[in-house]
């Protein structure tokens, strides 16, 4: 739920990425930390094994701009998708004012899809969240890999029923296109209208991204 600071007049919204182990949620955070000017992003936080497994959570705070007269933050946040890390992943859903659900185009990772959005339901639903409650949208990740799943199966696996994003994190293609829809549709609940797409950082930046004017960020 919307956090509103009184004293500010800033709002916050909480943006979970959930999915299968390795299917690229923390790709999609490190693109969009790379690629956003630091004006409209914090740090990131990640807490990592040396293999690069996220064990606690990945968080990055980006800024939006003022609406309806409030300051408007977006918090972004990864789970960890290995399976024993359960606990971690409920925590980091309690509050979520929306998930991104990274599914993983591999081949191999079909029934690891499954178990993800299971969990991921099972997770909301254990924090009094329904999923038909907030906006959850789905980015089909890795469209790069060979043999890639058709993503009409994908829709059929997963029971998608709205629009997904065909995305490869890696390379960030549709990394901006999602977050930027997610944020809309955030956005759209709490003022009841669609934001002027010239005021919102997210589709500036995927605007510099398209015409190339846009230089990596480190910070
Ligand atoms: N080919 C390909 N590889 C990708 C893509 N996105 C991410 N990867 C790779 O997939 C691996 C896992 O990516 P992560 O972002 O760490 O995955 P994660 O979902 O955060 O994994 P956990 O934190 O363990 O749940 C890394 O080696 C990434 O480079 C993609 O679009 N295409
Ligand atoms: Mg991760």
């Amino acid at each position: 739920m919307a956090l509103i600071r009184k004293e500010s007049g800033e709002v916050q919204f909480k943006v979970v990425y959930c999915g299968p182990p390795r299917g690229g949620k923390t790709t999609n955070l490190q693109y969009i930390h790379r690629r956003l000017d630091p004006r409209w992003r914090g740090d990131m936080i990640s807490v990592e094994t040396e293999q690069n497994r996220t064990i606690s959570f990945d968080f990055l705070p980006i800024n939006s701009t003022k609406i309806a007269g409030h300051e408007v933050k977006f918090q972004l946040y990864t789970v960890p998708g290995q399976r024993v890390m359960r606990e971690t992943r409920r925590s980091v859903l309690a509050g979520a004012d929306a998930v991104v659900f990274v599914a993983d185009s591999d081949p191999v990772r079909r029934e690891a899809n499954v178990e993800a959005l299971e969990d991921c339901f099972q997770c909301l639903e254990e924090n009094r969240i329904s999923p038909k409650s907030i906006p959850f949208i789905f980015q089909f990740n890795k469209r790069d890999i060979p043999g890639a799943i058709p993503p009409q199966e994908l829709d059929e696996m997963l029971k998608v029923s709205k629009a997904s994003f065909l995305a490869s994190a890696a390379s960030g293609y549709q990394v901006f296109a999602t977050l930027d829809y997610v944020t809309r549709m955030i956005l759209k609940g709490f003022s009841g209208e669609t934001v002027r797409r010239e005021g919102h950082p997210a589709a500036l930046a995927a605007k510099r991204t398209s015409s190339e004017r846009i230089t990596a960020t480190q910070g």
